[in-house]
């Protein structure tokens, strides 16, 4: 007899998240997942000067805090067919690209390596042999036997404490955890180095955009980066040779820890590459724009439909009808009343919290579909895009990550394992180290473009009377993030945002298709309903951020319903 197991709140995510599975003969036969939040920053911004808006659509989040500001100034930008001057689409790029290395990073190390890693077997390791085979593995400085005894030491003093602080309630010892003590014990080193090399790469992201978390260096029409080689209160060159410092530190640690790791982790889990594979439609969009107007790109992105990378359709700039014409929202199972499958320029929500109902209502995420279909989104869904568009950058470090896989595994592991829960890890370090290369690119072009003597960085904008819309498009680290809007006479008359974790967490949609989450649980296998861990793992693949997948718009700026949730 199926056993239903409910997952609330989903940890070590951004947001709340409950997922509820019905388990088989040892398997999920079917998931819900449920956002049991809703806020209200669409309908904070109605009435709003539109050149502000990015200020606050930028607070709808903690973890992807630069995304938000970004899609804004861009879709005000889309709708008033404005350029950006080359430096300030390049000082954008570099923030963008340190942001998601940053995201990735933290993602993997101090989100989910903790489903595959067990803390309390690293401290029964041998140092030295971790450090012999951590040595084998990889060039890295840091991998010397006396920088894992210290991690040893640090990990049996928390645990010999009871104190297991950020490590309590893992599921230590279980039965899915596979790694011997000394493969533990090199990704726990890892784990807090992780927590250094992030937090050098976030620093490009303060240094460009004046703070971190949440930049401020944004403008509709460009960056307020003034920028002056000959005075020391603007960009001067010793910050951006301390910025290049950054970006080389970190690509050592993506290339020789990082993406080792992961081909590593995932070869000693092989059998997780058949597992969550799920809504195999992929959408990404192309990012770190080239010209002033969005039309040409480092990085492809597109559409591919059930996994058919022969089938890949390229969105081709900021203003493609291929992307702006083709998604709606569809409310059928989601906490709103009115018409579903709207498109976002006529996006509507009105709250109607209903209780959790199986075959009803049960989730204030909305279900976007892209050509009437549920679709993927996030590294993988980029990472297959740039595959397929043949992206040289992409294809390098795809073949080296699955090549080192491929020889830790004893067996050639292909580009077909990405369609599955360990794929998506790997996805995101392949994307980690197309960022380092774009990122370096990205530096250069700045530098020579200065170089030039080009200072420019700010076109301002001009509200014509009657309405005009625009969409914001931007390829976030958790997949493809569009924000819409209309203006009328120079003020935000309606405002949507349709987030990664919007595409990825959605509910059924209405045609009951499951959503992404929801297919790629089904057959994930559970050794024990008691601690479902390998739920855990499929989720945590996607990188789940449930503040930004649920926003609220009222379009009568009436008070909103009170809500009980069902948690
Ligand atoms: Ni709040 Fe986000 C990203 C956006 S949502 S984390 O990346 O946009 O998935
Ligand atoms: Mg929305």
């Amino acid at each position: 007899m199926a056993k239903r197991i409910v997952v609330d709140p989903i940890t070590r995510i951004e947001g709340h998240l409950r997922i509820e599975c019905e388990i088989e003969n040892g398997h999920v036969s079917k998931a819900w997942s449920s956002g049991t939040m809703w806020r209200g920053i669409e309908l904070i911004l109605q009435g709003k000067d539109p050149r502000e808006a990015w200020i606050y659509t930028q607070r709808i989040c903690g973890v992807c805090t630069t995304v938000h500001a970004i899609a804004s100034v861009r879709a005000v930008e889309n709708a008033l067919g404005l350029e950006i001057p080359m430096n300030a689409q390049h000082i954008r790029n570099i923030i963008i690209a340190a942001h998601s290395i940053f995201d990735h990073i933290v993602h993997f190390y101090h989100l989910s390596a903790l489903d595959w890693v067990d803390i309390v077997s690293a401290t029964k390791a041998d140092a030295k042999a971790a450090a012999k085979l951590a040595e084998t593995l990889s060039p890295w400085k840091h991998n010397s036997a006396r920088e894992f005894q210290e991690t040893q030491d640090r990990l049996k003093k928390f645990i010999s404490t009871g104190q297991l602080g950020v490590f309590a309630s893992g599921y230590w010892g279980h039965p899915a955890m596979k790694l011997t003590p000394e493969v533990n014990l090199m990704a726990a080193n890892h784990y807090f180095q992780a927590l250094d090399y992030q937090r050098k790469i976030n620093k490009v992201v303060a240094i460009l955009g004046s703070k971190t978390p949440h930049i401020q260096n944004l403008a509709v029409g460009g960056v307020a980066n003034p920028i002056n080689p000959d005075s020391q209160s603007t960009l001067t060159i010793e910050r951006l040779v301390y910025i290049k410092s950054l970006i080389d530190e970190v690509g050592d640690f993506i290339s020789d820890v990082y993406q080792i790791d992961v081909a590593a982790i995932g070869a000693m889990y092989a059998d997780w590459t058949g597992y969550g594979e799920g809504i195999t439609n992929y959408l990404s969009v192309p990012e770190f724009p080239q010209d002033t107007k969005g039309e040409t790109f480092l990085t492809p992105g597109g559409y591919i439909p059930s996994k058919n990378l022969s089938k890949f359709v390229e969105i081709k700039s900021f203003h493609d009808p291929y992307f702006e014409d083709n998604i709606t929202e569809s409310i059928k199972h989601a906490y709103y009343k009115g018409e579903s499958n709207l498109h976002p320029y006529k996006g509507e929500t009105e709250p109607n919290f209903t209780g959790f109902e199986d075959d009803g209502k049960y989730s204030w995420v909305k279900a976007p579909t892209f050509l009437g279909k549920p679709a993927q989104v996030g590294p993988l869904a980029n990472v297959l895009a740039m595959f397929a568009a043949g992206h040289p950058p992409t294809v390098d470090n795809a073949t080296r990550v699955l090549n080192i896989a491929s020889s830790i595994a004893g067996t050639t592991l292909g580009p077909e394992i990405l369609h599955s829960t360990i794929g998506r890890h790997a996805a995101r370090a392949v994307r980690c180290g197309v960022l380092h290369d774009v990122i370096n690119k990205e530096y250069n072009s700045l530098i020579a473009n200065i170089g030039s003597g080009d200072y420019d960085t700010f076109n301002a904008p001009v509200f014509p009377k009657g309405e005009i819309q625009g969409v914001g498009m931007h390829e976030a680290p958790r997949g493809v993030l569009s924000h819409w809007v209309i203006i009328k006479d120079g003020q935000i008359k309606n405002y949507q945002c349709v987030v990664p974790s919007t595409w990825n967490a959605g509910p059924r949609n209405d045609n009951d298709e499951p959503g992404p989450y929801e297919a790629a649980l089904h057959g994930t296998p559970v050794a024990d309903p008691e601690n479902p861990l390998e739920v855990l793992r499929t989720i945590h693949s996607f990188d789940p951020c449930l503040a930004c997948a649920i926003h609220l718009y009222d379009p009568n700026r009436t008070e909103l319903t009170q809500v009980t949730t069902n948690v």
